[in-house]
């Protein structure tokens, strides 16, 4: 085991609410989210070829809720068009500060902004790829039609807003099995009983899930055209819409 490996929840807790991206979880993020996250690590690169896809000269690409800038970096290598940058925003202090250093240590061409920002007060403009990359769900309901309508408003005609998410089901026996099958992955991943229940725990108060249908809607109602699901492992989906 080494000190970048996740055991936060390994450990009995009398308190397991209250989940917060802190220096305790920046420490073991990497670790933490490719192994509760199927398909995270083959998201991150698509994101890179979609955007490289989509990107337009001259324009402003975002990654909103960037944690560690996983997305930001890998739309900064694969991105060709011409005079675009990056804004990679989390209202996470301890998240901006090493997302920082990993944007320095980079050797990317493309120029990275890092924002200490709640991506609700983030100005979208000119953005030719917006990026939302599991970060959706921790906003409260309330709040996430008005988000999707000021970003759809800030795209460029052509552009994409691409949304990774955990998802829900309607469906109460696919929500037992695609639970249960998770749960089976982080088994694999080599996250205990304790660990699985504690981490849910914790998680269920923060991290509230959307079903594919409302996700859909909600990109219809900003306008955006084309709503489709481009990726799903159990209950990790990602979206893309356009502009
Ligand atoms: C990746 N996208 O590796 N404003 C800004 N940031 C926020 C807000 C908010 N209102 N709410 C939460 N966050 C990343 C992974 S992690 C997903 C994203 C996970 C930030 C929060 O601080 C955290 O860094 C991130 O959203 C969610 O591609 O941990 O499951």
């Amino acid at each position: 085991m080494t000190d970048q490996q996740d055991r936060l929840f390994a450990t009995s807790r009398a308190v397991t609410s209250g989940f917060r991206f802190d220096e305790k979880v920046v420490r073991v993020f990497p670790d933490m989210i490719s192994r509760s996250v199927p398909g995270y690590e083959l998201v991150v690169p698509m994101i890179g070829m979609l955007a490289r896809r989509f990107a337009q000269p001259e324009s402003k690409l975002y990654d909103l809720g960037c944690s560690l800038g996983a997305a930001s970096l890998a739309m900064a290598v694969a991105v060709n068009a011409e005079g675009t940058g990056i804004i990679a925003v989390d209202n996470s202090a301890a998240m901006v500060a090493r997302c920082r250093q990993h944007v320095a240590e980079s050797d990317v061409a493309v120029p990275v902004e890092v924002r200490l920002e709640n991506m609700l007060d983030t100005r979208i403009e000119n953005a030719s790829v917006v990026v939302l990359n599991f970060t959706l769900q921790f906003l409260d309901r309330g709040q996430r039609q008005g988000l999707v309508n000021r970003i759809a408003t800030g795209m460029r005609t052509g552009g994409a807003l691409i949304i990774s998410e955990k998802i829900c089901f309607a469906d109460d026996q696919e929500q037992k099995d695609q639970t249960a099958w998770h749960h089976d992955f982080k088994r694999t991943q080599g996250y205990s009983a304790l660990e699985i229940a504690q981490k849910r725990n914790a998680l269920e108060e923060v991290l509230q899930p959307d079903t594919e249908a409302g996700h859909i809607e909600r990109m219809k109602q900003a306008g955006l055209s084309n709503p489709r699901r481009w990726f799903q492992c159990f209950s990790f989906a990602s979206y893309i819409a356009f502009r």
